[in-house]
């Protein structure tokens, strides 16, 4: 892997180079999604069949685009108990994590019966995308699902896209079927999404649409935002690790490949104050690519994205990896608790040398749907608030409103809102009279 010097120049060059990942680089796809939708729109169930004969050559129609409880004891009999019991474990924790996140109602009172509060409404529906082929992560099935459910959503509706024997991913069945799926239809793309905005004859239409998928199915996301709401584009994954001396550079330099291996787009980076770590984690590194699977792909996103960095100091570390706001943050320090209070902008935050990515990615309990591409500066891991909504509570007495009944008015006169302003009033007429 390359090591730089951390000064000015890099830094400008790395944020630069970073910044060339946002998915927002669309134009040619945008037609070809926008025709798909409006086709769903108009003619429903018929334009789900076409599109999934022609996209994913399958033959899907009324009578077999539900998986069945059959198919789905079959998932079970092909995925093998034991990653059934694999799931299971990590379930516990993933909903015990999220069950930390419930929101609560709440209701004020006061004497002269004021009474204000926010009721916390879970969302009807939602629908979950999953993609096919090798992206088909169980895990991330887990992931979106379990918030959902903890949230108290009462359908979840799943689409996934079937291979060319109209059959689905077996651990993706048993995954959704563990995590609380109510009803799974086979129809991916961005028809699949569409589907979900708009309704069909045999999609119903959901409130939101959450679940990462290729470009065509985030910018059919995009496109129906507005009809239904929609989690984050995710993009590709980022790991970034702050290191000094202590650290074991054998486990630094697997957890940095462990994301380069997603994508040739996903991003590596070392922080280190220390150019001895420096120099082992790199040796490490082409140690593990000899004998790594995805060799390939770890190469490329390692060339396009991957970096090492020599900081002057501490906080010269601490300041890059609040400017980069990655995906994943690893903290492999003496003091790693003191760094952690210090990091604005980061999706996870792994602690310590045995807090290593992959334990979040499938087991820890928080959830691995992650903010990417510096977005976590502002936002957060897909949780429970994503399937609730408020609404606030307004109650007044009489004897409240009185109280201030003439303020509202003189508030909406200065608007030049006498409608408003008539409404509180006619409320005491009898007081002027
Ligand atoms: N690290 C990915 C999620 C994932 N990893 C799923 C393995 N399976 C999110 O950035
Ligand atoms: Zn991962």
């Amino acid at each position: 892997m390359r090591i730089q010097k951390l000064d000015r120049h890099t830094r400008r060059n790395l944020l630069e180079d970073l910044l060339k990942r946002s998915p927002n680089q669309y134009g040619s796809y945008e037609e070809g999604v926008t025709r798909i939708l409006e086709d769903v729109k108009s003619k429903g169930d018929e334009a789900l069949f076409e599109y999934t004969a022609k996209f994913d050559h399958a033959d899907i129609n009324e009578q077999n685009i539900r998986v069945t409880e059959e198919e789905i004891r079959e998932a079970y009999e092909l995925a093998g108990e034991e990653l059934i019991s694999i799931i299971r474990k990590a379930l516990v924790n993933i909903r015990s994590y999220h069950e930390k996140q419930r929101q609560y109602s709440w209701f004020d009172s006061k004497p002269d019966g004021t009474i204000l509060g926010q009721k916390v409404t879970a969302l009807q529906r939602v629908g979950v995308y999953v993609p096919g082929g090798k992206a088909a992560y169980p895990s991330s099935v887990l992931m979106n699902i379990v918030p959902a459910k903890v949230a108290g959503v009462e359908e979840i509706v799943m689409v996934t896209p079937p291979g060319k024997d109209g059959k689905v991913n077996p651990n993706t069945l048993v995954a959704a079927n563990e995590a609380g799926a109510d009803v799974i239809y086979k129809v991916g793309g961005a028809q699949a999404v569409g589907a979900l905005a708009y309704g069909t004859g045999c999609i119903p239409k959901v409130d939101k649409i959450v679940g990462p998928g290729n470009i065509y199915v985030a910018l059919a996301k995009k496109a129906v935002y507005g009809y239904v709401s929609i989690d984050a584009i995710a993009g590709p994954s980022e790991i970034l690790v702050i290191a000094d001396d202590s650290a074991n550079p054998r486990y630094v330099a697997a957890d940095l490949l462990s994301q380069a291996e997603h994508d040739e787009l996903a991003s590596a980076i070392l922080v280190t104050t220390s150019e001895e770590l420096a120099r082992r984690v790199s040796e490490e590194v082409d140690e593990f690519l000899g004998v790594l699977s995805r060799s390939e792909i770890i190469r490329k996103s390692l060339d396009n994205y991957g970096y090492i960095l020599v900081a002057e100091s501490m906080d010269e570390a601490i300041d890059i990896a609040n400017e980069i706001a990655s995906e994943h943050l690893e903290i492999q320090t003496r003091n790693p608790y003191d760094v952690m209070t210090k990091i604005r902008n980061a999706g996870a935050i792994f602690i310590g040398e045995y807090a290593s990515e992959p334990l979040g990615d499938y087991f820890a309990g928080p959830n691995h749907v992650l903010p990417t591409n510096g977005t976590a500066r502002f936002f957060s891991p897909l949780s429970v608030d994503d399937f609730i909504k408020k609404s606030s509570i307004i109650g007044y007495s009489r004897e409240a409103l009185e109280k201030i009944h003439t303020d509202i008015e003189a508030f909406a006169q200065a608007e030049h809102l006498t409608a408003h302003a008539n409404s509180i009033k006619v409320r005491f007429e009898d007081k002027e009279a």
